[in-house]
């Protein structure tokens, strides 16, 4: 496997570099005003990191999964928050673009990419379906050429703020098969946000319950066929491993070189901070490369379900435990707000959760590996 970037990817990780560093100034304000403005998730537009895998025609920077993964690690180095509705909106401008009609595609994605909507939504998850996602009961009644959706989603992302939501309803039976899914605009009459929880971390990225009663929107919002929703959700969910993985990297790398640093100043500390340091370079190392291989696999256009799996829950481990491990070489320091290291534990935890847990990846790995 060739290791290196292209210049095209390189370029898109050095630009997403330089805006982290601009990012990193206001973290701390961002995360204690529990908001971020719209000006940043334009600035995330203008630079093509919220369509980083999309077509030019569509506004997109069509420079591919390996550039994205790359971009996303940098971003989330710099603010972990920002990087989520980075994450998500390169998502929905993905399952748009590849499951949308033409008209859904030009509606909604040079929207999605420019930052003109402050993010997009993936509105999958219901108060009695996280893991077990073919469980929800949202639904979808047909009324004329007209759908009408009525449910509750929770833990969705910019769901407050997002200009158009994917919302995953019930069209018919039981199970997987049943569900359809449907684009929603932000601020759809029946559509309405709690109030952003209060969370451990990524503060600064809004996650709040919807409720839908009775949003009704016309057949051509309705996202490919009837019936194929679960397959969608899961096909974006296989690329937004990839994003996960690469953000909780981009945190764990952030939390490698503030130990580094530390441990250069400070030469007289023990010889276990020396062996914890490596042990950091090396997983995260280990957790980027997984990483690469899924991202190269999903340019390729090659299956790549398993490998985005094990990249996310490798990756996510790794990080957390880095993490935790700078908190500890830092000793006192790495309990202050000013070293940083406390708002990456914070921040990190999240992603061994969200976008599916560490135990939903190792089923999907095991399943693979028995189906043989
Ligand atoms: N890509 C495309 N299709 C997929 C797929 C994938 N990665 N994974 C499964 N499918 C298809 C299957 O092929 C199957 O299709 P058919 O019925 O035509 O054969 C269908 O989807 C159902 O698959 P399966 O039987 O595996 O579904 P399960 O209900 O057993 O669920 C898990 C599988 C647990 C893996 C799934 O529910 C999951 O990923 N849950 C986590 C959800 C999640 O990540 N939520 C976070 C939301 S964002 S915070």
């Amino acid at each position: 496997m060739d290791f290196d970037l292209t210049p095209s990817q390189r370029e898109l990780s050095a630009i997403a570099r330089v805006f982290a560093a601009e990012l990193a100034l206001h973290a701390r304000e961002r995360e204690e005003a529990h908001a971020t403005p719209p000006a940043v998730i334009r600035g995330l537009g203008e630079r093509g990191l919220l369509g980083v895998n999309i077509p030019k025609e569509l506004g997109g920077a069509a420079r591919g999964p390996v550039a994205y993964a790359a971009a996303v690690r940098e971003i989330a180095g710099g603010d972990a928050a920002v990087a989520v509705t980075m994450a998500v909106t390169n998502m929905v401008s993905e399952v748009i673009t590849r499951f949308g009609t033409p008209e859904q595609r030009e509606r909604y994605v040079p929207k999605l990419v420019s930052g003109e909507y402050v993010g997009g939504a993936f509105g999958l998850s219901e108060p009695q379906a996280g893991s077990d996602a073919g469980a929800l009961a949202t639904r979808a009644e047909r009324d004329g050429s007209d759908w009408v959706l009525s449910g509750q989603k929770m833990w969705i992302s910019t769901g407050d703020q997002a200009g158009v939501i994917v919302v995953w309803a019930r069209t018919g039976g039981p199970g997987t098969k049943g569900i359809s899914c449907f684009l929603v605009e932000g601020g759809a009459k029946g559509l309405a946000a709690g109030k952003p929880e209060e969370k451990m971390g990524l503060r600064a990225s809004h996650t709040v319950a919807l409720s839908l009663d009775g949003v009704r929107v016309p057949d051509s919002a309705r996202l490919s066929e009837l019936g194929h929703g679960f397959r969608i959700a899961m096909a974006a969910l296989d690329g937004g491993r990839i994003g996960i993985a690469s953000q909780s990297l981009g945190m764990g790398f952030a939390a490698l070189e503030r130990a580094r640093a530390y441990l250069a100043a400070h030469p007289s500390r023990f010889d276990e901070q020396l062996a914890a340091l490596a042990d950091m370079a090396t997983e995260l190392d280990a957790g980027w490369l997984l990483t690469l291989r899924a991202a190269r696999l999903k340019e390729a256009g090659t299956p790549f379900s398993v490998e985005a799996a094990m990249a996310k829950v490798f990756a996510s481990e790794a990080a957390n435990r880095a993490v935790r491990a700078a908190v500890r070489i830092l000793g006192e320091a790495g309990a202050l707000e000013e070293y940083e290291a406390a708002r990456l534990v914070r921040d990190c935890r999240v992603t061994q959760i969200y976008e599916g847990t560490s135990e939903i990846q190792r089923v999907v790995i095991s399943r693979a590996l028995l189906s043989k």
